[in-house]
């Protein structure tokens, strides 16, 4: 898997995969180019039967300051349809397998979406994220008004739409949007280490899981309910669920193959 804008290990560790965006001196500004690599590479990660977590980080400095300003200033209305960049995210979206975001530093409009888009978060104490779009004349266009709103609340979410303030990692925490905040040395091998957790279930109840939560984003709660349950179903069918369930009655670990 070689690409210019991102560096990715099918096998950073057992079943995870690490994608890391790297334009450091742009601070990962994320530009054309880097997004189409990182939707080729999750997709061929998703394809990948022994990548069972992804994790996709920046580096200690930036996760990723935002879409590229440099790139888009001379687009105007119809260059953007024609570009239609929201297939991309649509793709990012639809990834099967979980995705942790490990952000360090600048996580910022585009970025801040990106992380966002991702299943879970694990930040360094040096992690700011913001939606400055509006610093720019411009508003959120990739889930900022939207996720956003749902992960910290319309109060929090407006101040940061309306004023393009950034947040710390602490203030991130307490209001919902990252799951832990932990120092800098340690944030990616925080991740690897959730990454690890997860990779011990069954694949197919973490997808099956994993699009369940998704649901709740998407639809009301009957409508949710009822997906729950068909996928819930669905575990049953699986060697996975006979191999967990057995190894509790035996009082051992299970291992999950994924059948
Ligand atoms: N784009 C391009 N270059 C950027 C950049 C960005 N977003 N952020 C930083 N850089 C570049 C800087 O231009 C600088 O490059 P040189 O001038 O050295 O060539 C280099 O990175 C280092 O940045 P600074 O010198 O500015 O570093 P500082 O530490 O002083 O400041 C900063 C760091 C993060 C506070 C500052 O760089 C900054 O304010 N950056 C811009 C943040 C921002 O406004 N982000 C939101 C961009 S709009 C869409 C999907 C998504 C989006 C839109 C559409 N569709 C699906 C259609 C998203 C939009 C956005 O994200």
């Amino acid at each position: 898997m070689n690409f210019e804008l991102i560096l990715v290990n099918p096998a950073y560790a057992a079943h995870i995969a690490l994608i890391q965006l790297n334009r450091p001196k742009e601070l990962n500004a994320l530009n054309l180019q880097l997004m189409l690599e990182l939707k080729q590479a999750l997709s061929q990660l998703d394809d990948l039967e022994e990548v069972r977590c992804i994790i996709i980080t920046g580096n200690q400095q930036a996760f990723a300051a935002g879409a590229d300003i440099k790139q888009m200033e001379s687009k105007n209305a119809i260059d953007l349809l024609k570009i239609d960049q929201f297939e991309t995210w649509d793709q990012i979206r639809k990834t099967k397998k979980p995705i942790i975001a490990a952000v360090s530093g600048f996580a910022l409009g585009g970025g801040c979406e990106l992380a966002m888009t991702c299943d879970m978060i694990i930040a360094s104490e040096s992690a700011k994220f913001g939606q400055p779009e509006i610093k720019i004349g411009i508003m959120p266009g990739a889930g900022g008004t939207q996720r956003l709103t749902r992960a910290i609340g319309k109060a929090n979410a407006m101040e940061m739409v309306l004023t393009g303030k950034f947040i710390s990692a602490e203030e991130a925490q307490r209001m919902g949007l990252v799951n832990r905040v932990v120092p800098e040395e340690i944030y990616l091998d925080e991740a690897v280490k959730l990454a690890k957790e997860i990779a011990l279930m069954s694949p197919i109840a973490i997808r099956l899981a994993k699009e369940s939560v998704n649901k709740a984003f998407e639809s009301g709660l009957q409508e949710g309910l009822y997906f729950e349950r068909k996928n819930f179903y669905m575990t049953f069918a699986s060697e996975d669920q006979k191999e967990g369930m057995n190894a509790f009655v035996e009082k051992r670990k299970p291992i999950f193959t994924g059948k």
